[in-house]
């Protein structure tokens, strides 16, 4: 994306390539995000300016939409096909596709042997759970774990900063009942090998070796999450009940049955085990199975320990909000950690680590550390390996709700304080009737925190919930710029410091 991004800037783009160019464009984002589809957005005008010729306007799918991206994508790609099928109107001699017909399935389940070692004796990349200990206070709404994990063999190489992701995995109960749910108790002990039919797939590597259905179920089905409109397509091809085939039937081709979808399935975040439930005469053969349903994602966490401790920590924050249905919605990650990742029995699970946005700076300049709640997960990561190295000058600004409820980890802040290599505040916003948060802090710590940016390097560091806090806090250090240089604006400012990687930011919704 560089490489062509840079290609467009060229002044001396050769000839008139890009007149004769069709295109379409569909930014995938998160409108809670300041640049909610910059790149898409910048790339549609760039293409445009240069002559290009755009086949349908650009499509922003955006994952706050009830409907998740599709809510932007399916009418986005309805326009792009009315385009393209008039410019390249399908010849009268082929037959349209069929929509009723059942698409043959990607994969095919071979009933095969116990495999010789199972893939679980391998142990590298697998951590054995030691704590999963609530931090948050037990009458505070929040449940926020601290979990800690011993590898098996060695710590693999991370930097503070960086990212660990695990797979959770179903709760048994939940397992059971959609092999029932499915009519196919017989094969759950069943081991099975997965092949590919369609070139188009290639075969996860989850099914590297064979594993019985039980497990794949466990460990590669989402039964928690919310269904994807594939799955309706699925149902409306396998039931043969007429009146649940009609309505699938409207919710997958009408206006309204989308309304009506989106009603039933996605305001209300129906989980795929209460689907199942409410239709009966569906028989899903079982080589769908990876067609028909959506499989685990990795959660991916910030990791908030020293890459030099023994152990490898995160913070969690336990999911679980109402919506208008009777049972709280629990995420299947939240029921994991609460239910199966309990010392002692917890089951090892493969951890990795990836690169994060932030990382510390080479040298030993300060750093100006703003984390509201969650956001202080990679700080601790930072404080721990520069504390480790005996370098001081490390500035945390923290926010809490309540400093009883849920100033995490201030004990360990205390500690370093007391030796001299942590300067430590916290916003608690709600513990007196005006909201108190952490760009308060920054604020009133003007003087300093402009010493330590302007004379001494210092990296300033922001993590937290992407809502307005970012937002507010690069605001905050823009003022203290205002102010200190005297002139009418501090964004060019901050903005030279986010150009030599001084300001950091890591934010999500
Ligand atoms: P609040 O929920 O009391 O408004 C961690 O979530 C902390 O960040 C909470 O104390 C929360 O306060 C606070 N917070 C919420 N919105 C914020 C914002 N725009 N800027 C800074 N902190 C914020």
């Amino acid at each position: 994306m560089k490489l062509f991004w840079k290609f467009l800037l060229r002044k001396n783009l050769p000839g008139n390539v890009l007149e004769t160019l069709k295109y379409a464009v569909f930014g995938l984002g998160d409108s809670s995000y300041a640049k909610f589809n910059y790149p898409a957005k910048k790339l549609f005008r760039r293409l445009s300016q240069l002559g290009a010729h755009a086949a349908c306007p650009r499509g922003d799918g955006d994952d706050q939409h009830f409907l998740g991206l599709d809510g932007g994508l399916i009418p986005w790609l309805k326009l792009l096909l009315e385009a393209l099928s008039q410019q390249f109107p399908v010849p009268a001699s082929m037959t349209p596709l069929d929509e009723s017909v059942c698409p043959d399935p990607s994969f095919r389940l071979v009933e095969t042997t116990r495999p010789s070692t199972p893939d679980d004796q391998v142990n590298l990349g697998l951590f054995q759970l030691i704590e999963n200990r609530r931090i948050t206070h037990p009458s505070h709404f929040q449940d926020i774990r601290h979990i800690s994990f011993r590898p098996k063999e060695h710590m693999p190489e991370f930097s503070p900063g960086d990212i660990a992701s695990f797979t959770p995995q179903n709760l048994p109960e939940d397992v059971d009942s959609f092999i029932e749910l499915m009519g196919w108790q017989a094969f759950s002990d069943v081991f099975f090998r997965l092949e590919a039919i369609s070139k188009a797939k290639a075969v996860p590597s989850f099914f590297c070796t064979p594993k019985t259905l039980r497990e794949i179920v466990s460990k590669y089905v989402d039964l928690r999450g919310t269904p994807r409109r594939t799955l309706v397509e699925y149902l409306y091809y396998f039931s043969s009940d007429e009146l649940e085939k009609e309505k699938f039937h409207e919710w997958l081709t009408t206006a309204d049955g989308q309304e009506d979808m989106a009603a039933y399935l996605h305001r209300p975040r129906r989980t795929l085990l209460e689907v199942l439930a409410d239709f009966r005469s569906y028989k899903v053969p079982l080589d769908y199975l990876l067609d028909a349903f959506a499989p685990i994602q990795a959660r991916s966490f910030s990791i908030a320990s020293s890459p030099k401790n023994e152990c490898l920590d995160l913070m969690v924050g336990i999911v679980e909000y109402r919506t208008r249905l009777v049972q709280p919605r629990l995420g299947l990650a939240t029921q994991f950690i609460k239910h199966m990742l309990t010392v002692p029995d917890a089951p090892l699970i493969r951890i990795t680590v990836s690169r994060g946005t932030m990382a510390l700076p080479l040298s030993d300049a300060p750093i100006i550390m703003v984390g509201p709640g969650l956001g202080i997960a990679p700080f601790r990561s930072f404080i721990q390996a520069r504390a480790h190295s005996n370098i001081a000058q490390n500035y945390l600004i923290s926010g809490c709700r309540f400093k009883e409820m849920d100033e995490h980890y201030a004990d360990e802040w205390k500690k370093y304080v007391d030796e001299g290599l942590l300067w430590y505040r916290v916003a608690a916003s709600r513990d007196q009737n005006t909201k108190r948060y952490v760009q308060h802090i920054i604020q009133e710590n003007a003087t300093l925190l402009w010493d330590l940016i302007h004379n001494n390097g210092a990296h300033v560091y922001v993590c937290g919930s992407s809502g307005s806090m970012p937002k507010e806090v690069m605001e905050a250090f823009q003022q203290i710029a205002c102010d200190m240089l005297n002139v009418e604006s501090g964004a060019q400012y901050v903005d030279s410091l986010v150009n030599q990687n001084r300001y950091q930011q890591e934010t999500w919704s």
